[in-house]
Protein backbone atom coordinates (compact mmCIF):
# COMPACT_ATOMS: atom_id res chain seq x y z
CA UNK A 1 0.00 0.00 0.00
CA UNK A 2 1.57 3.52 -0.87
CA UNK A 3 1.90 6.31 1.54
CA UNK A 4 -0.87 8.11 0.28
CA UNK A 5 -3.21 5.00 0.35
CA UNK A 6 -2.62 4.86 3.63
CA UNK A 7 -3.43 8.60 4.68
CA UNK A 8 -6.45 7.70 3.32
CA UNK A 9 -7.78 4.87 4.50
CA UNK A 10 -6.59 5.07 8.36
CA UNK A 11 -8.23 8.33 9.29
CA UNK A 12 -12.16 7.75 8.96
CA UNK A 13 -13.37 10.08 11.71
CA UNK A 14 -16.58 9.56 10.18
CA UNK A 15 -18.75 11.21 12.82
CA UNK A 16 -16.99 14.39 12.58
CA UNK A 17 -17.13 14.31 8.60
CA UNK A 18 -20.84 14.09 9.31
CA UNK A 19 -21.29 16.43 11.63
CA UNK A 20 -18.98 19.05 9.30
CA UNK A 21 -20.99 18.29 6.07
CA UNK A 22 -24.75 18.31 7.46
CA UNK A 23 -23.48 21.97 8.97
CA UNK A 24 -22.38 23.10 5.43
CA UNK A 25 -25.58 21.43 4.19
CA UNK A 26 -27.70 24.48 6.21
CA UNK A 27 -25.74 27.12 4.38
CA UNK A 28 -27.57 25.72 1.39
CA UNK A 29 -30.55 28.10 0.14
CA UNK A 30 -33.38 28.02 -2.26
CA UNK A 31 -32.42 28.94 -5.69
CA UNK A 32 -28.62 28.65 -5.12
CA UNK A 33 -26.28 27.06 -7.57
CA UNK A 34 -23.96 24.70 -5.37
CA UNK A 35 -20.36 23.36 -6.00
CA UNK A 36 -20.46 19.99 -4.93
CA UNK A 37 -16.58 19.12 -3.91
CA UNK A 38 -15.28 15.53 -3.75
CA UNK A 39 -14.67 13.22 -0.97
CA UNK A 40 -15.89 11.60 1.98
CA UNK A 41 -16.57 14.91 4.01
CA UNK A 42 -18.44 16.70 1.14
CA UNK A 43 -20.09 13.22 0.84
CA UNK A 44 -22.39 13.64 3.71
CA UNK A 45 -23.42 17.42 2.44
CA UNK A 46 -24.61 15.68 -0.68
CA UNK A 47 -26.24 13.30 0.98
CA UNK A 48 -28.04 16.20 3.38
CA UNK A 49 -28.88 18.43 0.11
CA UNK A 50 -30.57 15.47 -1.36
CA UNK A 51 -33.03 15.17 1.71
CA UNK A 52 -33.69 18.69 1.82
CA UNK A 53 -34.04 18.57 -1.76
CA UNK A 54 -36.72 15.96 -1.29
CA UNK A 55 -38.40 18.25 0.84
CA UNK A 56 -38.61 21.38 -1.36
CA UNK A 57 -35.19 22.90 -1.23
CA UNK A 58 -34.66 24.50 -5.25
CA UNK A 59 -30.88 24.31 -5.92
CA UNK A 60 -28.71 23.39 -8.96
CA UNK A 61 -25.42 20.91 -7.87
CA UNK A 62 -22.42 21.63 -10.13
CA UNK A 63 -20.62 18.55 -9.71
CA UNK A 64 -16.11 18.63 -8.94
CA UNK A 65 -16.03 15.23 -10.28
CA UNK A 66 -17.40 11.56 -11.49
CA UNK A 67 -18.03 10.53 -7.80
CA UNK A 68 -20.23 14.04 -6.79
CA UNK A 69 -21.71 13.65 -9.99
CA UNK A 70 -22.92 10.14 -9.16
CA UNK A 71 -23.58 10.80 -6.03
CA UNK A 72 -25.60 14.41 -6.50
CA UNK A 73 -27.66 11.91 -8.93
CA UNK A 74 -28.16 9.30 -6.38
CA UNK A 75 -29.58 11.85 -3.51
CA UNK A 76 -32.11 13.90 -6.54
CA UNK A 77 -30.42 16.81 -7.28
CA UNK A 78 -30.59 18.14 -10.15
CA UNK A 79 -27.23 19.41 -11.77
CA UNK A 80 -25.87 22.15 -13.86
CA UNK A 81 -22.45 23.13 -14.98
CA UNK A 82 -20.71 26.02 -15.17
CA UNK A 83 -21.12 26.59 -19.08
CA UNK A 84 -24.72 26.88 -17.61
CA UNK A 85 -24.31 28.83 -14.29
CA UNK A 86 -20.85 30.27 -14.69
CA UNK A 87 -21.50 31.86 -11.22
CA UNK A 88 -21.65 29.22 -8.55
CA UNK A 89 -23.08 30.90 -5.08
CA UNK A 90 -21.79 28.68 -2.41
CA UNK A 91 -19.06 25.50 -3.30
CA UNK A 92 -19.18 23.05 -0.74
CA UNK A 93 -15.15 21.28 -0.47
CA UNK A 94 -13.35 18.75 1.77
CA UNK A 95 -9.44 19.14 2.43
CA UNK A 96 -6.46 16.91 2.69
CA UNK A 97 -4.82 19.72 5.38
CA UNK A 98 -5.23 22.75 6.22
CA UNK A 99 -3.50 25.49 8.18
CA UNK A 100 -4.84 28.72 10.52
CA UNK A 101 -4.58 31.49 7.63
CA UNK A 102 -7.10 29.30 5.94
CA UNK A 103 -4.34 28.01 3.18
CA UNK A 104 -5.78 24.23 2.01
CA UNK A 105 -4.01 21.35 0.53
CA UNK A 106 -6.50 19.44 -1.99
CA UNK A 107 -6.50 15.97 -4.86
CA UNK A 108 -5.90 13.37 -2.48
CA UNK A 109 -9.08 12.07 -4.69
CA UNK A 110 -7.09 13.04 -7.81
CA UNK A 111 -10.26 15.84 -7.96
CA UNK A 112 -8.44 19.26 -7.41
CA UNK A 113 -8.18 20.65 -11.21
CA UNK A 114 -12.07 20.23 -11.10
CA UNK A 115 -12.54 21.81 -7.89
CA UNK A 116 -10.00 24.44 -7.78
CA UNK A 117 -12.32 25.25 -11.00
CA UNK A 118 -15.38 25.18 -9.61
CA UNK A 119 -13.90 27.18 -6.10
CA UNK A 120 -13.02 29.42 -8.01
CA UNK A 121 -15.91 30.00 -9.76
CA UNK A 122 -17.83 30.29 -6.38
CA UNK A 123 -18.61 34.28 -4.44
CA UNK A 124 -18.21 31.84 -1.27
CA UNK A 125 -15.92 28.22 -0.99
CA UNK A 126 -16.36 26.60 2.24
CA UNK A 127 -13.69 24.04 3.12
CA UNK A 128 -14.79 21.01 5.41
CA UNK A 129 -12.21 18.89 7.62
CA UNK A 130 -11.87 17.51 10.83
CA UNK A 131 -9.39 18.30 13.65
CA UNK A 132 -7.20 15.94 12.22
CA UNK A 133 -6.09 17.84 9.31
CA UNK A 134 -5.59 21.19 10.63
CA UNK A 135 -1.92 21.64 11.09
CA UNK A 136 0.25 25.04 12.35
CA UNK A 137 2.72 24.54 8.88
CA UNK A 138 1.12 22.34 5.69
CA UNK A 139 3.74 19.46 5.29
CA UNK A 140 1.32 17.17 3.60
CA UNK A 141 2.31 16.44 -0.08
CA UNK A 142 0.89 18.49 -3.04
CA UNK A 143 -0.99 16.30 -5.89
CA UNK A 144 -0.20 17.91 -9.05
CA UNK A 145 -2.67 17.00 -12.21
CA UNK A 146 0.22 16.36 -15.06
CA UNK A 147 -0.28 16.46 -18.86
CA UNK A 148 1.20 12.42 -19.49
CA UNK A 149 3.57 13.54 -21.64
CA UNK A 150 4.99 16.18 -18.91
CA UNK A 151 5.89 13.67 -16.91
CA UNK A 152 9.03 13.25 -16.40
CA UNK A 153 9.55 17.10 -17.11
CA UNK A 154 6.79 17.76 -14.13
CA UNK A 155 9.21 15.51 -12.12
CA UNK A 156 12.59 17.40 -13.16
CA UNK A 157 11.08 20.46 -12.17
CA UNK A 158 9.58 18.98 -8.66
CA UNK A 159 13.24 18.25 -7.87
CA UNK A 160 14.99 21.58 -8.91
CA UNK A 161 11.65 22.86 -6.19
CA UNK A 162 13.30 20.79 -3.88
CA UNK A 163 10.37 18.71 -3.92
CA UNK A 164 10.47 14.55 -4.23
CA UNK A 165 7.43 13.86 -6.83
CA UNK A 166 5.65 10.19 -7.31
CA UNK A 167 3.27 9.01 -9.47
CA UNK A 168 0.26 7.89 -8.09
CA UNK A 169 -0.58 4.48 -8.98
CA UNK A 170 -3.58 3.08 -9.09
CA UNK A 171 -5.34 0.43 -7.13
CA UNK A 172 -7.62 -1.46 -8.84
CA UNK A 173 -6.26 -1.11 -12.18
CA UNK A 174 -2.64 -1.73 -13.13
CA UNK A 175 -0.98 1.33 -14.08
CA UNK A 176 -0.96 5.18 -12.51
CA UNK A 177 -4.26 6.79 -11.80
CA UNK A 178 -5.36 8.79 -14.58
CA UNK A 179 -7.77 11.40 -13.43
CA UNK A 180 -11.59 12.66 -14.19
CA UNK A 181 -9.58 14.54 -16.96
CA UNK A 182 -7.48 11.90 -18.59
CA UNK A 183 -4.09 12.98 -17.22
CA UNK A 184 -1.62 11.89 -14.47
CA UNK A 185 -1.71 13.05 -10.84
CA UNK A 186 2.06 13.09 -9.33
CA UNK A 187 2.33 13.48 -5.31
CA UNK A 188 5.08 16.21 -4.90
CA UNK A 189 7.04 16.12 -1.17
CA UNK A 190 8.46 19.60 0.14
CA UNK A 191 8.46 18.30 3.61
CA UNK A 192 7.27 21.82 5.56
CA UNK A 193 5.44 24.15 3.72
CA UNK A 194 6.40 27.79 5.45
CA UNK A 195 5.85 29.69 2.26
CA UNK A 196 2.14 28.02 0.39
CA UNK A 197 1.93 30.88 -1.74
CA UNK A 198 5.22 31.01 -3.19
CA UNK A 199 4.99 27.33 -3.72
CA UNK A 200 1.80 27.67 -5.28
CA UNK A 201 3.22 30.37 -7.74
CA UNK A 202 6.10 28.23 -8.38
CA UNK A 203 4.15 25.14 -8.90
CA UNK A 204 1.35 26.99 -11.34
CA UNK A 205 4.83 28.00 -13.26
CA UNK A 206 5.81 24.14 -13.98
CA UNK A 207 5.07 23.27 -17.73
CA UNK A 208 3.09 20.67 -17.79
CA UNK A 209 1.25 20.82 -14.64
CA UNK A 210 -2.07 21.25 -15.51
CA UNK A 211 -3.01 22.01 -11.89
CA UNK A 212 -1.46 22.25 -8.31
CA UNK A 213 -3.91 21.37 -4.96
CA UNK A 214 -2.62 24.38 -3.11
CA UNK A 215 -6.03 26.31 -2.54
CA UNK A 216 -5.68 29.74 -1.18
CA UNK A 217 -9.02 31.21 -1.80
CA UNK A 218 -11.43 29.30 1.08
CA UNK A 219 -13.21 31.89 2.94
CA UNK A 220 -14.18 29.42 5.86
CA UNK A 221 -12.92 26.42 7.24
CA UNK A 222 -15.24 24.08 8.97
CA UNK A 223 -13.57 22.03 11.71
CA UNK A 224 -15.54 18.78 12.96
CA UNK A 225 -13.84 18.12 16.45
CA UNK A 226 -13.94 14.52 18.20
CA UNK A 227 -17.38 16.01 20.08
CA UNK A 228 -18.74 16.76 16.99
CA UNK A 229 -18.37 20.57 18.11
CA UNK A 230 -17.84 22.42 14.64
CA UNK A 231 -15.66 25.03 14.98
CA UNK A 232 -15.50 27.57 11.65
CA UNK A 233 -12.32 29.10 11.05
CA UNK A 234 -12.69 32.64 8.98
CA UNK A 235 -10.06 34.42 6.61
CA UNK A 236 -8.66 37.32 8.38
CA UNK A 237 -9.47 41.00 6.94
C1 LIG B 1 -10.40 15.27 -3.87
O1 LIG B 1 -9.44 15.30 -4.85
C2 LIG B 1 -9.85 15.93 -2.64
O2 LIG B 1 -9.50 17.27 -2.83
C3 LIG B 1 -10.77 15.76 -1.45
O3 LIG B 1 -11.70 16.81 -1.36
C4 LIG B 1 -9.92 15.70 -0.24
O4 LIG B 1 -8.94 14.69 -0.45
C5 LIG B 1 -10.70 15.38 1.03
O5 LIG B 1 -11.21 14.08 0.98
P1 LIG B 1 -11.89 13.39 2.25
O6 LIG B 1 -13.04 14.26 2.64
O7 LIG B 1 -12.31 12.04 1.76
O8 LIG B 1 -10.86 13.31 3.31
Amino acid sequence: MSIQMKDRTEKSNTSEKKAVGESAADLVRDKMVVGLGTGSTTAFAIESLGHRVKQGLDIRGVPTSYQSQMLAIEHGIPLTSLAQDPVVDIAIDGADQVDANLCVIKGGGAAHTNEKIIAASARRFVVLVDLTKVVEVLDHYVPLEVMPQALELVKCQVRELKGKPVLRMAVHKDGPVITDNGNFVVDADFGKINDPEQLARELSGCTGVVEHGIFLNANEVYVGKPDCEIEILKRKG
